[in-house]
């Protein structure tokens, strides 16, 4: 082992240069492929490639301990050589903690199944905060240790003119340059980032546990115009859950539909003894229970205690009447392209509901209003928005997410 640990050293510059390099490259590919799994509108473009997508990003990300490891072996001399340079220290505990807080909170996000909703939920929470503190922290870092900030002598601009009018302070106009860049950076990548970071924190932190601003923000930017409003019943005003608790990310595969009194309808069809349609007056006017209960996504977010105001699935069906050939109840979306199914088992399930209220007010087009699906005992993939038709259908339908890797059961 300790002869192992000699033949590391020799060459231990280069090594640790090559080192630096690897770390660099997947520090980029987890950033890149981190932020297009965030973002909304790569969700939409991407389809199928996230999952494939997300592989590469945990695999990476596996393969990000490697470097690490083999830095171990070399840290002790490292560190003996860095002594004097609290910078440079500071630089590797803050890019060690980075990386193993991202790896640790990243293999938690993996295993979701296993470790459940409330640790996944806490996990991604941290690996966001980190991803917030750490890009803007590494693009800093990398741009300014490149040549060209390093090595003066490099640059197009020489500092000689400035030595041969003040041969005094000379050195000093270099390093202040230096330092008037760095400082432009920093200020220019905290203005980049800023805004959308504290956007990101009061969604997650300081609304999420407290009241749910951010769920009003979208209630008051309600993009849909249907007329009558939703009357809440007494136990969703205020609402029997006593609000919800955490936000929900606004996620779509399609741009966001938006529907008034003339192309909003409901329909259920396909293998019932009536076809039913209501147009939105009809609909609302249907008698409605209240129910509380949990929001998963599968990506790791949770919204707990949502008071949900809608029709049971359940009642829905009977009023249509199931006939007997029908085996799986396929859920379409009014955006056109969403769908997914239920067998009729589980379609049977008391808390499956179709929603018109959320804590008392109308859904926002955001979330999928004016009506949506919600299964609570499953993943939210299976949560139609936008939900406008149920047809009933003898054989199955692989849906929307499902075609895409996720699993058909998505029992939480
Ligand atoms: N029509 C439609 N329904 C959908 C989706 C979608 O992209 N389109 N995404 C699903 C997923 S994966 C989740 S987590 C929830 C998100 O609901 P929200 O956008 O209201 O938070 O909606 C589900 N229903
Ligand atoms: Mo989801």
């Amino acid at each position: 082992m300790s002869s192992f640990i000699e033949r590391l050293r020799k060459g231990y510059g280069k090594k640790l240069i090559s080192l630096h390099a690897w770390n660099g490259w997947i520090i980029v590919i987890l950033a890149l492929t981190g932020l297009m799994l965030l973002g909304g509108f790569w969700r939409g473009f991407l389809g199928e490639g996230r999952v494939w997508l997300k592989w590469l990003h945990i695999v990476v990300g596996i393969a990000s301990l490697l470097p690490v490891v083999y830095y171990l072996f070399l840290a002790a001399k490292h560190w003996k050589q860095i002594k004097e340079k609290p910078w440079q220290k500071f630089n590797v505990i803050v890019v060690l903690a980075l990386l193993a807080g991202w790896f640790l909170s990243g293999v938690l996000l993996w295993q979701f199944r296993l470790v459940g909703p409330e640790i996944s939920n806490a996990a991604l929470l941290v690996h966001d905060l980190l991803t917030w503190i750490g890009l803007p922290y590494i693009i800093y870092h990398s741009i300014t240790r490149t040549k060209w900030l390093k090595q003066p002598h490099r640059r197009t601009v020489k500092p000689i003119r400035e030595e041969v009018i003040h041969p005094a302070a000379g050195p000093q106009a270099v390093y202040s340059r230096r330092q008037v860049i760095k400082w432009t950076l920093g200020v220019g990548i905290a203005i980049a980032l800023g805004p959308s970071f504290v956007k990101w924190l009061g969604g997650s932190l300081g609304t999420g546990f407290g009241g749910a601003s951010s769920i009003d923000e979208l209630v008051a930017e309600n993009g849909n115009k249907l007329l009558p409003e939703p009357q809440p019943l007494p136990a969703s005003l205020p609402p029997m859950g006593g609000g919800a608790k955490g936000n929900f990310r606004v996620y779509t595969v399609t741009p966001i539909p938006k529907f008034d009194n003339s192309n909003w309808s409901f329909t259920i069809d396909g293998l019932v003894d009536q076809r039913l349609q209501w147009n939105w007056e009809q609909f609302v006017a249907l008698k409605r229970t209240v129910q509380v209960s949990d929001f998963h996504c599968v990506t790791g977010w949770s919204v707990y205690n949502n008071t949900w105001e809608g029709i049971p699935l359940k009642e829905l069906l009977k009023s249509a009447g199931v006939q007997s050939k029908a085996r799986t109840v396929k859920f379409y979306s009014g955006d056109d392209v969403y769908t997914d199914t239920l067998t009729l088992e589980q379609a049977d399930m008391d808390d499956v509901m179709v929603v018109v209220m959320h804590d008392g007010k109308p859904i926002p087009s955001d979330l999928g209003g004016p009506v949506k699906l919600i299964v609570p005992k499953m993943y939210a993939y299976k949560s139609v928005k936008w939900l406008n038709r149920i047809e009933l259908i003898e054989g199955e339908h692989v849906g929307y997410w499902e075609q895409r890797g996720y699993a058909n059961d998505a029992w939480v």
